[in-house]
C-alpha cells in the first residue's frame, strides 16, 4: 500500500492529483500540502498540513510523522512567474527538490517531480523533439528544469532514490486555475469563450506548443510511478504529449461549440518569446515504449468535455 506526501497539492497539477490518489490508495494514505490552505477538495477530503519546500526540517518531519513512502514533488514557480523573480524561482524550485530530493535519500522514498517543455531552449530542434537532445534554455523556469533532471539522476545512480519525472506539456483543465505559465492562454481561452464569447490572446498566432488535458497527464504520474523499474531507461525526465496546436486550432475547436466565439491577439511580448524558445512538439516514442504511456483525450474529446464542464461550474 502506498503513502503519499504531495507537494504544492493546491496548484494546477496537485487539486487533481490528490483526489485521483486518494481515489485508488484511500484519503488517509494522501498528505496534501502547501505553502496556503482553501476550502477545495483537495484540502479538505483528507490530512492536509502546511509545507513551505524551502523549509527542509518540517518536510522530513512530516514525512517521518505520516510514514509516506513517496513524494510527488509539485511545488514550484511556473515560467511566467518565474521570469519576473528569477531569484525566488531559483530558491523556490531547486531549494524546494534538493529538500523533497534529501528527505526522500535519508528515509529510503520514491519520488516524482515534474519537468517540462520549458527545459528546451532555441537551439533544440524544433519538431518531434527527441527524447535525448540538447537543453539550453534560455529561462529561470527552464535552467530550473534541467538542473532538476540531472539532480535526480544523480540521487538515482549515487544514492539509489528511485526518481521519476516526466516533461509535461502544457496543461488545460478546469478544477484549479493555472498558476503563472506560458501556456495559460490555452485554459483561459476556454473560460473567456463561455464567459464572454471572446478571448485576447497573448500568445501570438501560428506558435505551436504541446498541450495535454489534465486527466491524461494524472494518468501518466500514476503509471510511470507504478512502472517496473527494469524498463525506465531515462527516468528524469520522460517527454510525453496529447496534441500540438496553436491559438487559432483552439478558436477552431471552440467555433464548433460556440459558434460566435472571436479570438484577437495582445501579444505579451515576455510569454511569446519563451514560447518561441520551446518546441512545436515533442517525440515521446520512449514513453510509450517503455512503460505504456497514451493519452486518451485530443483537441476535440479535450474540448466537448472543458466547455462542458466549465458551463456546469458557472451554473
Ligand atoms: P501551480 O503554480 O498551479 O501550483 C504550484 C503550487 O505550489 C501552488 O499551490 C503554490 O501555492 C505552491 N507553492 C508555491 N511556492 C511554494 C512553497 N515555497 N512551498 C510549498 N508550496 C508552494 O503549478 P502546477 O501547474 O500545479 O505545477 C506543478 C509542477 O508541474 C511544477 O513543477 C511545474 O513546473 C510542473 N509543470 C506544470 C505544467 C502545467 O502546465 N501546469 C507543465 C509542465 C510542468
Ligand atoms: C508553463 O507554461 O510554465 C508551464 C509549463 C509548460 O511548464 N505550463
Amino acid at each position: 500500500m502506498k503513502k503519499i506526501m504531495v507537494t504544492g497539492a493546491l496548484g494546477q497539477i496537485g487539486t487533481e492529483l490528490v483526489i485521483k490518489l486518494r481515489s485508488l490508495y484511500g484519503a488517509d494514505y494522501v498528505l496534501a500540502t502547501d505553502i496556503r490552505k482553501n476550502q477545495s477538495v483537495a484540502a479538505t477530503s483528507g490530512p492536509f498540513e502546511i509545507l513551505d519546500v524551502t523549509d527542509g526540517k518540517r518536510m522530513l518531519e512530516l514525512a517521518k510523522k505520516y510514514e509516506v513512502d513517496t513524494i510527488m514533488h509539485l511545488a514550484a514557480m511556473l515560467s511566467a512567474v518565474a521570469e519576473a523573480k528569477p531569484l525566488v524561482a531559483w530558491n523556490v524550485n531547486m531549494g524546494g527538490l534538493v529538500n523533497a530530493l534529501e528527505t526522500s535519500r535519508e528515509l529510503g522514498l520514491q519520488m516524482f517531480t515534474p519537468s517540462s517543455i520549458g527545459a528546451f531552449g532555441p537551439s533544440t530542434p524544433k519538431d518531434h523533439t527527441p527524447q535525448v537532445t540538447i537543453e539550453r534554455p534560455t529561462t529561470m523556469y527552464g535552467v530550473n528544469k534541467v538542473s532538476g533532471e540531472l539532480l535526480c539522476d544523480y540521487y538515482f545512480t549515487k544514492f539509489g532514490v528511485d526518481t521519476r519525472g516526466v516533461r509535461f506539456p502544457g496543461l488545460i483543465s478546469y478544477m484549479a486555475p493555472p498558476g503563472g505559465g506560458t501556456t495559460d492562454y490555452a485554459v483561459e481561452i476556454y473560460y473567456d469563450a463561455v464567459e464572454k464569447g471572446r478571448y485576447t490572446s497573448f500568445i501570438d498566432r501560428g506558435t505551436y506548443m504541446d498541450m495535454m488535458y489534465m486527466p491524461d497527464a494524472l494518468q501518466a504520474i500514476v503509471q510511470l510511478m507504478e512502472a517496473d523499474p527494469a524498463r525506465l531507461k531515462h527516468r528524469n525526465a520522460y517527454n510525453i504529449t496529447a496534441m500540438s496546436i496553436e491559438p487559432e486550432d483552439l478558436a477552431k475547436e471552440i467555433r464548433l461549440h460556440l459558434p460566435n466565439f472571436k479570438l484577437d491577439y495582445a501579444v505579451d511580448p515576455v510569454r511569446q518569446s519563451i514560447a518561441e524558445s520551446w518546441p512545436n512538439s515533442i517525440d515521446d516514442t520512449a514513453a510509450r515504449e517503455d512503460w505504456g504511456f497514451k493519452p486518451s483525450y485530443d483537441l476535440e474529446k479535450m474540448t466537448t468535455d472543458m466547455l462542458g464542464k466549465i458551463e456546469q461550474k458557472l451554473e
